[in-house]
């Protein structure tokens, strides 16, 4: 009898020792402080206790403001998507039988210091998203999405419930521009594809979106005035493909989907260079006097508008016109990167035209660092890509900075020697590479005060579907929006590494084709 009792412990104890070990629990789930948050908020204050969501959870938004019932909207598909319990909005329900509520609020505090500044109270049974703004409670909600575990606790209860840990967070934005680009041009990519984009940068709390709607290789969005762009100047992509472009009702429908989001859609229209697909549609634009033929290789810099002929502008005020009474935004991208074949006095001409252009279609003008060798307006913005010092030039005149430097911010570098996709003129962009700079203190003498934010492109000569894109994209982007968002103190790579290899949940949910760098230990 004692020598089978010996043996069956000395059986489990070996077994105990076999099993795999257990990965260890991240965060005890009522711990807010330790709630893998990115971007990582100002200020969490836990409470050690937590909120039930279930079966019985209303959300309730305030009256005053009919967006935040919309915000309350979102949130509710989200949580369905997520746990499959729908949750109602604003339902009038007999108020004794609303258990616990989460209710989205219209608030005013000197907390909240931006429109997108949130505070999030999380309590046993109430959760208060409060925001001045319906952008800012838009934000926070992401915030509590990511606080929504994803298994439920079925023993607390007989049904489910999933635990969200109690406390407070305080929050707001570093930068009030916070985007991504997307190269439609180069490689098309449908509406589909460019919504669930869109979708994921906004769980990021991404508040911008530029798309890059033409180039030498093809033109992406459909002007009435000027039908050629779309049915000649759409038909080729890089490779070879058959092209595509938006119609304007397309357009307009991404622009709503961002704007649910609270994202704004950045339409740009590359010029005076990487104009081939316009001028092989209309030959009179052309102003390197050669021939025209379609182009489908990835050189750059060889193509120009002719910056000396009047209906050249007068083409570029309807292009501008027809975009501009579509996109609701502020601004309007008018390229002007790597002009290689445009006399530099023709160049700096052409850029103050379409600048005049711009602003009497009611937008600021954006353009890439190229343009700061022109005479701009304050009101114009500069997006760094390659030049340091036509950032600070700028800056000196008054105008605002938008951070994309090639070398840190590309999404279409590699990541390393032996990745699938990308390219790597700019280096190798490994995740923490991508992670460990300071966008604050990156163009030396340039003020704080000048910086609008960061965006990272994503050029697309190798890239061509969903899978590709999220490749290149993830998890870089995820690490480019805390940086965008985070105060500098709390972008620690080591602490974000470790919050990010607990995103795997909601990147398999959406079937993300993250790439999985080895400097992430994944919870897989
Ligand atoms: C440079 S960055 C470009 C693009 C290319 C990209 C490839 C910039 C303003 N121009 O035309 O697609 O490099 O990385």
């Amino acid at each position: 009898m004692f020598k089978k009792v010996f043996a069956v412990s000395l059986l489990l104890i070996v077994a105990a020792a076999c099993q795999p070990k257990k990965k260890e629990i991240l965060y005890p789930k009522t711990d807010l402080s330790q709630a893998p948050l990115i971007p990582k908020p100002i200020n969490t204050v836990a409470t050690h206790s937590a909120f039930g969501l279930d079966q019985n959870t209303v959300i309730l938004t305030s009256e005053s403001d009919p967006g935040f019932e919309q915000v309350g909207r979102f949130l509710s598909d989200k949580i369905k998507w997520q746990t499959g319990l729908e949750v109602p909005v604003n339902q009038t329900a007999e108020e004794n039988s609303i258990h616990r509520f989460i209710y989205i609020n219209k608030a005013n505090s000197q907390d909240l210091k931006t429109p997108e500044s949130y505070q999030l109270y999380i309590k046993n049974d109430s959760i208060f998203v409060n925001s001045e703004s319906v952008e800012g409670a838009f934000r926070g909600i992401q915030t509590l999405r990511q606080l929504i575990p994803e298994k439920s606790n079925d023993t607390l209860t007989d049904h489910p419930l999933w635990v969200i840990p109690s406390g407070k967070i305080v929050d707001a934005p570093k930068f009030a521009f916070r985007g991504a680009m997307l190269d439609v041009a180069r490689h098309f990519f449908t509406v589909e594809e460019v919504k669930k984009y869109i979708d994921i940068l906004a769980y990021y709390k991404y508040n911008k979106f530029h798309l890059h709607l033409s180039d030498d290789q093809g033109w992406r969005i459909e002007i009435k005035s000027w039908p050629k762009l779309t049915t000649v100047g759409g038909a080729t992509e890089v490779g070879g493909g058959k092209g595509g472009f938006y119609t304007q009702e397309e357009y307009k429908e991404l622009v709503n989907y961002a704007a649910e989001r609270h994202i704004t859609i950045i339409p740009e229209i590359d010029m005076p260079g990487h104009t081939n697909a316009a001028s092989v549609s209309y030959p009179f634009l052309n102003g390197n006097g050669k021939t025209l033929k379609p182009y489908t290789g990835t050189r750059v810099g060889f193509s120009t508008f002719d910056a000396n002929k009047d209906s050249v502008y007068i083409f570029l005020d309807d292009v501008i016109r027809e975009i501009a009474s579509i996109s609701p935004g502020p601004y309007f991208h008018i390229g002007g990167d790597e002009s290689h074949v445009t006399p530099k006095k023709d160049y700096i001409h052409f850029v103050e035209r379409v600048e005049k252009i711009v602003q009497k279609h009611g937008k600021s003008m954006i353009g890439w660092n190229e343009i700061a060798q022109a005479d701009i307006s304050p009101s114009s913005v500069v997006q760094l890509w390659n030049e340091k010092k036509h950032a600070q030039i700028a800056a000196q005149n008054g105008s605002k900075i938008i951070l994309s430097p090639a070398e840190k911010i590309y999404l279409d570098m590699k990541y390393d020697s032996l990745s699938t996709y990308g390219l790597n003129w700019a280096g190798l962009i490994p995740v923490d590479t991508a992670y460990n700079w300071d966008p604050e203190t990156y163009v030396e003498d340039l003020p704080i005060e000048s910086i609008l934010g960061i965006e990272a492109p994503l050029w697309s000569e190798t890239i061509s579907n969903s899978a590709e894109l999220e490749y290149l994209a993830f998890p870089r982007a995820i690490g480019y929006g805390e940086l965008g968002w985070s105060l500098r103190e709390h972008c620690d790579w080591e602490d974000y590494r470790t919050r990010l290899r607990q995103h795997v949940p909601y990147l398999e949910r959406m079937q993300v084709n993250y790439y999985p760098t080895t400097l992430v230990d994944w919870d897989k």
